[in-house]
């Protein structure tokens, strides 16, 4: 690598970082026996993007364990975003397979 296209390269990754927002969104994989990552942690405001991965007659629902929210029935490779303004933890799961847990920690 030149001296030119390596100072280029660090730039360019200065930018990428400086460019990724404090808040930003994570995004959670759901498919029939696991959530992927299954815990997350985001800032106050911040958004989390489920994205069902896996085909399930009827799709794959994401609740709140308190009830709070729920998606709609998402189908394969249907997306539901939950904005988050409070702190704290909030429990969820699929509906359709409870046993499958997820956790969102809200700083
Ligand atoms: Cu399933």
């Amino acid at each position: 690598m030149s001296r030119a296209s390596g100072f280029a390269a660090a730039f360019a990754f200065a930018l990428l970082v400086a460019s990724a927002p404090a808040g930003a969104d994570v995004m959670i994989a759901i498919g029939h026996g696991s959530f992927d990552p299954a815990k997350v942690k985001i800032e106050k405001g911040a958004s989390v993007i489920f994205h069902n991965v896996q085909e399930m007659p009827g799709g794959h629902t994401v609740v709140a364990d308190d009830g709070s929210w729920k998606s709609p029935p998402l189908a394969l490779d249907g997306k539901f975003t939950k904005r988050f303004e409070q702190s704290g933890t909030v429990g969820f799961h699929i509906e359709q397979h409870p046993q499958v847990k997820g956790e969102i920690v809200v700083e």
